[in-house]
């Protein structure tokens, strides 16, 4: 399968370092010391120390024989304050980093947001702010204007349902604020502006042709059996806004691609829908390269009836992650054709995977077989769409490494390689051996 295989990270989750070098707090580092937020009380503050073990994880990633490797910056690493004063040595690192990928024949994909927001913007209003687009935008400009003689391939923002909805309206991540549904519809309009204005400025200050996506959380009902009415009313729920909350995909996805909000979710959201000025329409919905969406599990299965699509939940009977999640390897299939039919983009599986028990072994290895097996599931659903002609171009493992889960802290493992959160100590699991071999057949055996 002629495809471009990686692993993917993000700047919190791995480096570390957290007040080194002249990094600022960002508003992870706020919310994991306040008390209650995050499983057994545990932080980014060292985190993997990617930031200090950098050259070894790129060793690594050889060694796997990854050929891309998708990471995010972390904003005020390299603006402190998130405007303003440029901290040359948060720049450094990066540069640094992409310098040693590229001498292992490691292409780079940068993700620019992935939810470390510098704590000082959130004093001035954070995302509800009107000036914050432009914030970001700023931002863009000073990492593309250092990295792009290098870097070709960008995304703009990492899951903006993940980071809007659950630490905007529900307190369950950073910032841990429960605005009105009207504000959080409000801090998202930014967040596309920002998307719009971030695209832009990219263009504006590439080196090279520029190369631009961005990474939804993809939200998929699968159809509960083969039937056409089946499949039609699970694609209806997928390109739905079925409850007052920002978790779904058109209401982000297609203001971008398509230049409007779906008509589902001004109904959805009632009085609640915010004024907007038309013209921003033009601003969000630039022109991009490839479609990134980060994909785990169908939400639920959906079936025709008479009164539209009916939902059915999945039973106590089917596999599940460490997370809870039900394993359904369908959903490769299912969300890459039709967010490829809707949105006519090349399309990256940007993250993909499952957190295990994993621990080594006496013999010192890690055989985490449970993962071999759901990676290959998933693959060969991946390779059934675009045997049907769906332009997949490029596939990433989450994770790179074992690193911190959110507020589920350490306790979730979603590395191809195992961390020793104390020590550091990297061991390659049996998954990342495989991986190795998949890619250097290219995914023959699926
Ligand atoms: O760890 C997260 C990542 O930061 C965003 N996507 C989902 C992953 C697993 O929960």
């Amino acid at each position: 399968m002629q495809i471009t295989w990686g692993a993917s990270t993000s700047s919190y989750q791995i480096e570390g370092a957290w007040n080194q070098d002249g990094k600022g707090p960002s508003i992870w580092d706020a919310y994991c010391r306040e008390e209650g937020n995050i499983l057994h009380g545990d932080n980014g503050d060292v985190a993997c120390d990617h930031y200090n073990r950098y050259a070894e994880d790129v060793g690594l990633m050889k060694d796997i024989g990854l050929q891309s490797y998708r990471f995010s910056i972390s904003w005020p690493r390299v603006i402190p304050k998130g405007t303003g004063t440029i901290n040359d040595k948060g720049l450094e690192f990066y540069d640094k980093l992409v310098d040693t990928l590229l001498a292992q024949e490691i292409d780079p994909l940068i993700t620019l947001f992935h939810w470390d927001y510098p704590l000082a913007l959130i004093h001035r209003g954070g995302w509800l702010n009107p000036d914050s687009p432009k914030w970001y935008a700023d931002y863009v400009s000073v990492v593309v204007e250092r990295l792009s003689d290098r870097v070709t391939n960008w995304i703009t923002f990492n899951e903006p349902q993940v980071f809007i909805n659950e630490g905007h309206l529900n307190d369950f991540h950073a910032p841990g604020l429960q605005l009105s549904l009207s504000d959080t519809l409000r801090a998202g309009h930014h967040v596309l502006l920002a998307h719009g204005l971030g695209c832009q400025a990219i263009r504006a200050h590439s080196k090279q042709v520029a190369r631009i996506g961005w990474a939804p959380a993809g939200k998929t009902w699968a159809p509960a059996s083969d039937q056409p009415e089946d499949i039609e009313a699970a694609h209806e729920m997928t390109f739905g806004v079925p409850n007052k909350d920002l978790f779904n995909d058109p209401w982000w996805s297609d203001p971008v691609v398509l230049g409007h909000y779906p008509e589902a979710g001004i109904q959805r959201y009632g009085n609640a829908m915010i004024d907007f000025n038309p013209e921003d329409m033009k601003t969000i919905c630039q022109p991009l390269d490839f479609f990134a969406i980060n994909l785990y599990f169908c939400e639920s299965m959906a079936k025709a009836s008479p009164t539209g699509p009916e939902t059915i939940q999945y039973d106590g009977n089917i596999p599940r992650t460490m997370m809870d999640w039900p394993i359904t390897p369908e959903v490769l299939y299912w969300s890459t054709k039709w967010n490829y039919e809707r949105y006519k983009l090349p399309m990256i599986i940007s993250e993909n995977g499952l957190a295990c028990m994993d621990w080594v072994q006496a013999d010192g290895a890690v055989h985490d077989t449970q993962r071999i097996d759901f990676y290959a599931s998933y693959l060969k659903e991946l390779k059934r769409a675009k045997d049907e002609g769906v332009d997949i171009t490029g596939y990433y493992a989450w994770s790179l490494m074992d690193n911190f889960e959110w507020s589920q802290g350490y306790r979730q493992r979603f590395g191809l390689i195992h961390v020793d959160m104390d020590t550091g100590k990297r061991t390659l699991k049996d998954s990342a051996k495989w991986y190795r071999n998949l890619i250097a057949t290219q995914g023959a055996e699926l």
